[in-house]
C-alpha cells in the first residue's frame, strides 16, 4: 500500500508531550487510517543537526533539528516576520529580509533532501502550511514526480495583497508544482485562482483545473473540522470535573469565554475593548458576568507579539481597575494553556463565546465550543466574519466585524439576553454544520482528491499527468 508522508514544521512524535496544536488534531484521523510518515523539524536547534527516526505502530516519525541560523531565519524569520502577517493582510506588519528567505529556501531544501531519501515512487507526499510552499518545487528538482499535495492551514489574502510582499513571484507561484493545492474556503481558493490569473496569465475560472506545461496543478477547497460528537461526550464528563467545578462555581453569575494563543491575529486588544464598551453601556450587567479570557503565550521573542502582550496586558487591567468592585471582578486573564478536557468543560460552562480574529484560515475554538454546548439549553458564539468559520456557520452564530468594537459590544448584550428559544435554535443550525463537516473524513477527502481516485474525481478534471514537467515559476 502507498505510503502517506506528512510533512510539517512541528510533529507531535508519539509519547514526546507536544502537542503540535490544531495540525496534530486535524491529522489524527490520517495517522489512524494509512501508514503514515510523520516528517518536520525536531523543535531543537543544534551546530550540527541530527535527524531521527522513530517508529510507532504502522507510523514512522522522522525529525531533524535545525542550526540556530535557520531557525532565525527560516521560523523566526521569514515564516512568522514575512508569511503569517501577510498571509493575515497585515502588509504593515511584515518586515521582510532577503536573507530569511534565503533561509527559508534553504530549509526547505534541506527537508526535500531528506525526503529524497526516503521516499519510494508510489508514496503520496502531503504538506501542510506556510512554512512549507516551496517544498514540492525543491522535490520536483530532485526528478521526484509522486503526487504531491499542499494544504494552507490559514487564510490565503487576494492578489493586491500578496503581490505587495518582495519576491513574490518566487515563491507564491511554486504552489503550482504540487499536484492539489487546498484551501480552507472557496474565499481563499478565488484568491490564489486569482493570484494566477493576474501573475501567469492561467485562467482564474475555479473549476479547479489549471495547466503548468504538462502537469496539472488543481485548486480545492477542504474546511478543516472536529469530531463534534466526541468533543461533546467529552465536555459533558470534563463539566462535571473538579477543575471545572471549581472554576464555574467561583464565577458570579454568567461566564463569558474566549480561548486564543496570543497573537495579532486573533483581535484580543478589540476584543478587549469591545468589553469594556459592554460594560460602560450596560451597568445592569455589573456584578452579573464574568469574561475569562485563556490566551497562552506564543512566540514571545518576536518584537510584535511582546507589544501585543503589552496593549492587552494593560486593557484587561484597566478594565478591572474601572469596574471591578469588593465582590466581583469584571475580567480574568489567564495566560497558561490548559488541556482539551479543562477547555471543553469550561465552553460548556460558558453562557457566551467571543472568537473574534481580525482574520483567521479557520478557526477551531468556535467549534470547540459549539460541540461542547448542551443542546437543551446552548450558549451564544459570537463569530468574526472574517474567520474561516463564519462561511460555515453564517446561520447559526452572531457574526461581527471584529474592527468595530460597538459592534461586537452590541452582540455580547444581545447574547447575554437572548432568549432560550432562539438559543436553542441557532445552536441546531451550528451542530448541523459541523455535522457536516466532520474531521474524520478530511484527510481522506484531501488524500482522495490529490490521488484522483473516482468519488473525488473533481468535475472536470483528469487525473494529473505525471510525465514532464515546465517550470513555471522562472517565467517572471
Ligand atoms: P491556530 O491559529 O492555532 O490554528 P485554532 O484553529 O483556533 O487556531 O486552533 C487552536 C487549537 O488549540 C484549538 O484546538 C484549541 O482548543 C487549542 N487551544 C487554543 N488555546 C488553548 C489553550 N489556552 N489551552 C489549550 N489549548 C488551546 C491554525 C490556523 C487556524 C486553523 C487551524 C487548523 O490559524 O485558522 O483553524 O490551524 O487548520
Amino acid at each position: 500500500m502507498a505510503r502517506v508522508f506528512i510533512i510539517s514544521n512541528r510533529v507531535a512524535m508519539p509519547d514526546s508531550g507536544l502537542h503540535a496544536g490544531g495540525l496534530e488534531v486535524v491529522l489524527k484521523a490520517t495517522l489512524k487510517n494509512h501508514p503514515c510518515v510523520w516528517m518536520g523539524w525536531s523543535g531543537e536547534t543544534r551546530p550540527q543537526p541530527r535527524v531521527r527516526t522513530l517508529h510507532k505502530g504502522s507510523n514512522t516519525y522522522i525529525v531533524s533539528d535545525l542550526t540556530e541560523e535557520d531557525f532565525d531565519e527560516y521560523y523566526n524569520g521569514f515564516a512568522n516576520r514575512v508569511l503569517w502577517p501577510i498571509l493575515h493582510y497585515r502588509l504593515d506588519l511584515a518586515e521582510f529580509s532577503r536573507r530569511d528567505l534565503s533561509g527559508y529556501l534553504r530549509v526547505n531544501e534541506h527537508f526535500a533532501d531528506e525526503l529524497a531519501k526516503v521516499l519510494k515512487p508510489d508514496d503520496v507526499v502531503w504538506v501542510h502550511d506556510y512554512h512549507l510552499i516551496p517544498l514540492a518545487k525543491a522535490l520536483r528538482e530532485r526528478n521526484l514526480q509522486n503526487r504531491v499535495g499542499f494544504f494552507l492551514h490559514i487564510p490565503m489574502p487576494p492578489p493586491e495583497i500578496i503581490t505587495a510582499m518582495p519576491n513574490h513571484e518566487r515563491l507564491i507561484p511554486s504552489l503550482c508544482h504540487y499536484d492539489l493545492v487546498g484551501f480552507q474556503t472557496d474565499n481563499d481558493a478565488a484568491n490564489f485562482a486569482r493570484y494566477l490569473a493576474n501573475e501567469l496569465g492561467t485562467p482564474a475560472h475555479i473549476s479547479r483545473r489549471l495547466g503548468t506545461g504538462e502537469r496539472v496543478m488543481r485548486i480545492g477547497t477542504f474546511p478543516v473540522g472536529i469530531e463534534p460528537r466526541g468533543f461533546a461526550r467529552l465536555a459533558r464528563r470534563a463539566v462535571k470535573s473538579e477543575l471545572v467545578r471549581k472554576v464555574i462555581k467561583s464565577i458570579p453569575g454568567t461566564l463569558m469565554i474566549g480561548v486564543d494563543r496570543l497573537d495579532y491575529s486573533k483581535g484580543i486588544a478589540l476584543r478587549l475593548e469591545a468589553y469594556e464598551r459592554f460594560l460602560a453601556a450596560n451597568p445592569a450587567w455589573h456584578g452579573k458576568i464574568t469574561y475569562l479570557q485563556i490566551t497562552p503565550k506564543s512566540r514571545s521573542q518576536i518584537k510584535e507579539y511582546s507589544e501585543m502582550e503589552g496593549a492587552v496586558n494593560a486593557t484587561a487591567g484597566r478594565i478591572n481597575g474601572t469596574f471591578s468592585d469588593a465582590s466581583w471582578t469584571p475580567m480574568r486573564y489567564v495566560n497558561r494553556p490548559y488541556s482539551r478536557t479543562a477547555l471543553s468543560g469550561l465552553y460548556r460552562g460558558a453562557r457566551v463565546a467571543l472568537v473574534t480574529p481580525l482574520r483567521d484560515g479557520m478557526n477551531l475554538v468556535a467549534k470547540e465550543y459549539v460541540a461542547a454546548q448542551d443542546a437543551a439549553d446552548p450558549g451564544v458564539l459570537i463569530l468574526s466574519r472574517f474567520a474561516g468559520a463564519a462561511a460555515e456557520f453564517r446561520e447559526g452564530a452572531l457574526l461581527v466585524n471584529p474592527y468595530d468594537p460597538d459592534a461586537v459590544a452590541a452582540a455580547i448584550a444581545s447574547a447575554m439576553a437572548m432568549p432560550l428559544a432562539e438559543r436553542k435554535s441557532r445552536h441546531n443550525a451550528l451542530f448541523a454544520a459541523l455535522l457536516r463537516n466532520d474531521i474524520s473524513k478530511w484527510g481522506d477527502k484531501f488524500l482522495s482528491a490529490l490521488m484522483g481516485t473516482k468519488e473525488f474525481q473533481l468535475k472536470d478534471g483528469a487525473p494529473a499527468s505525471r510525465t514532464k514537467f515546465q517550470d513555471i515559476s522562472t517565467r517572471h
